[in-house]
């Protein structure tokens, strides 16, 4: 035996070999339209799935879902469900109308299966028709988070004279629930001002560092003579939105001077600050 025929030889074994192997399934007449269908962000909604016999054969089809499980998916004729397709009897088609409703956010997937056999009940083909429904689930904003903020450190009550050229101070306290030095400084806003510096040093003196803002008075733009309480917003380094209000004493009469916005005065080289826009 020459190599060439035997390597012929080989080639032909392992042909017939896989083809053993392999489960006898042969393409039938039978059409399913549509073999996959997303339903998209609505809350509920119906396709019809047709099941067409194009020749003569009699054909068994079944419908069911893939592993029993349709989720929120529904069909009519309900599963599982056989008939016999034919061409010549009349009855060349099944149309099985499948129902989507939603649960809520998230995407919903089942499978239904379409099994072809002849009658005497050998297995001819399967045809899964994929259907999905619903939308991703939106991410949950962020728990704004409540943090412990002390205007005027150490002093009470938190006079506020709004004639002041001045700045107030207002200290963010690092407790069990919330590290100052988490701020992202650049995001923060009290009673509608930016602050013109801040730096982390302990204003309570237990221990802990916290961090210190100083706002131009003018600045707080939120504030009139019947405030009571002012709060200090912004976000930590990795987003987490923060808020923290304190009380506030209005000196009486002190109403808003016109002013010339953006000038601050000397600020020391340990104190951060807004770059100038
Ligand atoms: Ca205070
Ligand atoms: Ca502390
Ligand atoms: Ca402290």
């Amino acid at each position: 035996m020459s190599r060439l025929s035997l390597t012929t030889t080989l080639a032909a074994i392992l042909v017939a070999v896989a083809w053993l192997a392999t489960p006898a399934m042969s393409q039938t007449d039978v059409v399913v339209k549509p073999t996959s269908y997303d339903f998209g962000g609505v809350p509920s909604g119906s396709v019809t799935v047709t099941i067409r016999n194009d020749g003569f054969s009699l054909y068994e089809v079944k419908i069911e879902w893939q592993k029993g499980s349709s989720g929120n998916f529904t069909s009519a004729p309900a599963t599982p469900y056989w008939t016999v397709l034919s061409g010549l009897l009349g009855n060349p088609q099944l149309d099985v109308k499948i129902t989507y409703t939603s649960s809520g956010p998230g995407v919903s997937t089942a499978t239904l299966l379409v099994s072809v056999s002849d009658l005497i009940g050998q297995l001819l083909q399967v045809v899964k028709v994929e259907l999905s429904g619903g939308v991703e689930a939106e991410p949950e904003d962020p728990k704004d988070l409540e943090i412990n903020i002390d205007i005027k450190p150490g002093g009470n009550p938190n006079s506020i004279n709004l004639k002041s050229k001045g700045v107030v101070p207002v200290a963010v306290l690092t407790d069990g629930n919330f590290d100052a030095s988490a701020i992202n400084p650049e995001t923060v806003t009290f009673a509608g001002a930016k602050p013109v510096r801040w730096k982390m040093t302990d204003v309570d003196d237990d221990g802990d560092q916290d961090m210190l803002f100083h706002f131009n008075t003018q600045d707080l733009l939120d504030l009139d003579e019947n405030s009571t309480e002012a709060t200090l917003t912004g976000q930590t380094g990795d987003g987490q939105p923060i808020h923290g209000t304190d009380t506030v004493k209005i000196v009486p009469g002190s109403s808003r001077p016109s002013r010339a916005p953006g000038k601050h005065n000397g600020v020391a080289s340990t104190w951060g600050k807004i770059k100038a826009k």
